[in-house]
């Protein structure tokens, strides 16, 4: 008896894990108006099925980019770090600006967490690496993968909103400052305007340190600018979408 019901929940709990990740991927690409979903379920699920879930290293995702890859919004690609839910809140009010998350894969796999196993040909969706715990892990690969594409279709004048209330705004660990800006290329984009967060008792202004980082690590030729916008100024601008995008700051 103890021999069967163990077998039973093994199977149910094998199940499950199967199970939890694919109608979610499925359900939000179809979002897209796309008729290849399974296609590139399939494509994404090679990435990581069966491998070691801190040995899946970015590479593993290039298929996945060249079956839905990113297109290009000149004037319109909005980067950010440690500013997610106000970016956010702000791009889902209006369509000035476009992220990763409103995109087809970003949109898909945004706060989700999966990994394989070895000798398995399940997803897991519990049990998997945190995002430090090592660094080829399935889902901090992935967002690095489609950051670096995303910055590689970078064009015109680009916009990336950062935090001021944090005393480095342009932290070296950050997928914008390690992978986004690297890739930046002056032969498409023109200019990048940073946004810099504040609030009432803001701890940093646009003359940070790291923003002078930033600055030197562009590609020459690539204008820099940075503005200081209050979080409530922000919030105005996506609480009233009637307001002209140039009039946000
Ligand atoms: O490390 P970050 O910010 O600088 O990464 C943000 C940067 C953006 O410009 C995006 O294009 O990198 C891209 N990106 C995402 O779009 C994204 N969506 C969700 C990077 N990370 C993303 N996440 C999750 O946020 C990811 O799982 C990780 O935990 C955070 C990284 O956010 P951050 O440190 O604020």
């Amino acid at each position: 008896v103890i021999m069967i019901t163990l077998a039973v929940t093994l199977t149910l709990t094998l199940r499950h894990n199967t199970d939890q990740l694919k109608p979610i991927f499925i359900d939000r690409c179809k979002k897209f108006s796309r008729n290849d979903c399974e296609k590139i379920w399939d494509v994404f699920k090679q990435a990581y099925v069966g491998k070691d879930p801190c040995e899946v290293p970015m590479e593993a995702y290039d298929p996945l980019i060249a079956a839905a890859p990113f297109k290009p919004h000149c004037n319109r690609m909005m980067f950010w770090s440690k500013t997610k839910n106000l970016v956010h809140k702000f791009t889902e009010k209006r369509d000035c600006f476009l992220t990763l998350e409103d995109m087809l894969l970003g949109s898909v796999l945004d706060g989700l967490t999966w990994c394989g196993k070895e000798g398995s040909s399940e997803t897991f969706t519990t049990g998997c690496p945190g995002w430090s715990e090592c660094e080829n892990n399935p889902v901090r690969s992935f967002w690095n993968r489609a950051s670096a594409a995303l910055a590689d279709v970078a064009c015109g004048d680009v916009t990336a909103m950062l935090n001021g209330s944090i005393t480095t705004p342009f932290s070296p660990t950050s997928v914008f400052a390690s992978i986004e800006v690297k890739r930046f290329n002056a032969t498409k984009m023109k200019r990048l305007n940073v946004v810099l967060v504040t609030q009432t008792n803001a701890v940093t202004n646009c003359t940070n340190a790291s923003l002078k980082d930033l600055r030197k690590e562009l590609d020459k030729g690539i204008k820099y600018n940075c503005t200081e916008v209050t979080e409530f100024q922000i919030e105005e601008c996506s609480n009233h979408p009637e307001k002209p995008c140039g009039s946000c700051w």
